[in-house]
């Protein structure tokens, strides 16, 4: 028999790959029309470790979704006004909220009831009258898995970085906030120098290597705030928060320098590889598409001056 994976620890490195702040703790939104058995929830999962947000009115419940996306929802299925079921619909007919799981509770329910509830998408129907430590169990499995599948959306298979449409939706929303916020920051495109050559020379798993070992390096090297997405093959995108384009320059030029010295090893045969880098900051730019066009032209230059340069 294998000893089942450690869920816990899986979600733990995948928000870890994800830049994702690792000691946020879990978030439930407890919708019930009555408040004292909200709380007696509430208090459950807390104890449980988990954060826990109540609304009694479920007309409150899309704009708390809106603005902080918790990690389950937790409904009553009997309310005056809107029923829990009804709530439940209105949530999965927005794409943005598919993948958040919907548990129910109800002290009497019909069987029947549950089959209706997982029709129009929710996770589960429970007893009120279930132990606590049960319905702990219940909450935390599910958003375990929900964690892992959004991870796994999100993720670059070969690196673990953000993908493409992920690294992209996080540089247009640290560009809003900087920009709300009148702050700094700097972004980076890395583009590995004559890497046709290294698939051509090397094979293929060699140069697969080669983008994991600079996927590697940068994690290690960058801040935990700071994202990292694999924008393209042998490409990848750095955003930089709280950073000006001289202290961005530093950090990029030293993980250049360490990026050249790594040995790479295919067969008896020791080779070398180098990046080239643009950098471009966001001050005077009306749009981050002008910030990634800024550094893309820094990039370009950075490879006609012969590659393995840094440039701004
Ligand atoms: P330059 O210095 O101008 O950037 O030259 P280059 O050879 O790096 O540029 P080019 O864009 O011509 O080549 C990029 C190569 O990267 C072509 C493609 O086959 C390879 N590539 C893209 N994705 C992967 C991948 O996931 N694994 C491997 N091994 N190669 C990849
Ligand atoms: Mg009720
Ligand atoms: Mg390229
Ligand atoms: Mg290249």
């Amino acid at each position: 028999v294998t000893k089942p994976a450690d869920i816990p620890s899986l979600v733990g490195m995948i928000r870890n790959h994800l830049n994702l702040n690792i000691n946020k703790p879990t978030h439930i939104l407890i919708v019930d029309d009555q408040i004292s058995i909200a709380e007696f929830y509430a208090t459950i999962l807390e104890q449980a470790g988990m954060k826990v947000t109540i609304e009694t009115n479920p007309y409150g419940v899309l704009p708390i979704l809106q603005s902080s996306m918790p990690d389950l929802l937790l409904l009553d299925l009997n309310m005056p006004d809107v029923n829990g079921d009804e709530l439940a619909a209105v949530v999965r007919q927005q794409e943005q909220f598919q993948t958040i799981p919907i548990l129910f509770l109800s002290a009497n329910a019909h069987p029947d009831k549950k089959t209706d509830l997982l029709e129009i998408g929710s996770d589960d129907l429970l007893s009120k009258g279930m132990p606590p430590e049960e319905l702990v169990r219940h909450v935390r499995s599910r958003v375990d898995r929900a964690k892992i599948l959004t991870a796994m959306m999100y993720q670059d298979s070969l690196t673990g970085l953000l993908n493409h449409a992920q690294i992209q939706l996080a540089a247009e929303r640290v560009f809003m906030q900087c920009k709300r916020k009148d702050t700094t920051f700097t972004i980076a495109m890395i583009d590995i120098d004559k890497f046709k050559s290294v698939n051509d020379t090397y094979g293929h798993l060699t140069g697969d290597r080669v983008i994991k070992a600079l996927a590697q390096l940068l994690q290690q090297r960058l801040r935990v705030t700071d994202y990292i997405g694999r924008f393209g093959g042998e490409e990848f995108l750095l955003i930089m928060p709280d950073m000006n384009i001289h202290d961005a320059g530093n950090l990029i030029n030293s993980l250049r320098k360490a990026f050249s010295l790594i040995n790479f090893k295919s067969d008896n045969l020791s080779f070398n590889v180098s990046f080239s880098a643009g950098i471009a900051e966001n001050t005077g730019m009306n749009a981050f598409i002008d910030q990634i066009k800024f550094a893309d032209e820094a990039l370009y230059r950075a490879k006609e001056r012969g590659r393995n340069v840094v440039c701004a």
